[in-house]
């Protein structure tokens, strides 16, 4: 593969480095999911999709699906005639990074990005429940606390400030998947996005020094509302709120200019809107864990 632009890297058809896609293959509505069986299940209701037939049979040139060398799968397609996108990602804020850039560089206008991932509760969610976090803070792991010499006083974990979600996106989830699963089993609250799925989300080895025995107390008193732990979300409620506007959005905001080239005053546009919903696979207080029939129920309704 020969790319160029070391800046952001493409190859000579116009794929990006990472997730592999090109202009015209994804669609500004994408909903995004960890684990690749899981875009693949729900690649089924896609329009064209005959469901009846396990594995499914697609009509040949319906969907269009794109593995990437390195672990993305994208899968664009209709639902209900509109045209969307399926993209695992696999795990982490890393790779939700090069999947919110990479898209956004080569879709044109304004876009929709949903996570729909599994999660630990910290709260009263039971596993088979869905979280639909309307905003999120990050869990970094304090690399210089863990150093040989290291400051009196220093914490183990850093905490984020929480980032929202878009609020329409966010409270359409909650009324769809309340509708699919019944309201007793949906629950609003902040999402903590861990950098590790051991030591930042409190998990104990003994294997590692992790200094993380009061991190669920300190995530609580940090965030009274956090309700959930992950590792993406986060990543893309800041990115979505780190978006600039579409080219011509930001000619037309110059055009109707107050000097500084925001012609809207303070307000902010941004070119991505975010939400996200999870499944919860793990009960981190009564340590209870999903089994796989749920994932497979919770997974076709959500
Ligand atoms: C850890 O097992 C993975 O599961 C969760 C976490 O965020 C992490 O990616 O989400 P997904 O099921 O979407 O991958």
């Amino acid at each position: 593969m020969s790319m160029s632009n070391a800046n952001f890297p493409v190859d000579a058809e116009g794929r990006t480095y990472h997730v592999g896609v090109k202009r015209g293959e994804l669609a500004n509505r994408i909903l995004t999911v960890g684990d690749p069986a899981r875009a693949i299940v729900l690649s089924r209701f896609l329009d064209g999709v005959d469901l009846e037939n396990t594995p499914p049979k697609t009509v040949p040139g319906n969907l269009f699906s794109f593995a990437s060398h390195r672990g993305f799968l994208t899968i664009t397609g209709r639902f209900k005639g509109v045209p969307v996108s399926i993209v695992a990602i696999g795990m982490g804020v890393s790779m939700m990074d090069f999947f919110v850039r990479e898209c956004r560089a080569v879709v044109d206008g304004p876009m929709v990005i949903i996570r729909f991932g599994s999660c630990g509760s910290l709260s009263d969610a039971a596993v088979g429940d869905v979280c639909v976090p309307s905003g999120a803070y990050i869990v970094q792991r304090n690399y210089n606390y863990f150093a040989e010499e290291k400051e009196e006083n220093m914490k183990s974990y850093h905490f984020s400030r929480v980032v929202e979600a878009d609020p329409e996106i966010t409270q359409t989830l909650i009324k769809n998947m309340s509708s699919k699963l019944g309201p007793n089993h949906i629950w609003s609250g902040i999402n903590a996005t861990a950098d590790s799925f051991y030591s930042s989300q409190g998990r104990q080895d003994l294997n590692f020094t992790d200094d993380n025995f009061e991190l669920f107390e300190e995530l609580v008193q940090h965030e009274p509302n956090t309700m959930t732990l992950e590792m993406e979300t986060f990543a893309l409620y800041h990115l979505a709120k780190s978006s600039t506007g579409a080219p011509l959005l930001a000619t037309t905001l110059n055009h109707n200019s107050n000097g500084n080239g925001n012609g809207n005053g303070n307000r902010k546009m941004n070119s991505i809107r975010a939400g996200a919903c999870m499944m919860v696979f793990a009960q981190r207080k009564t340590n209870d864990f999903i089994t796989k029939t749920d994932v497979a129920r919770i997974e076709l309704a959500g």
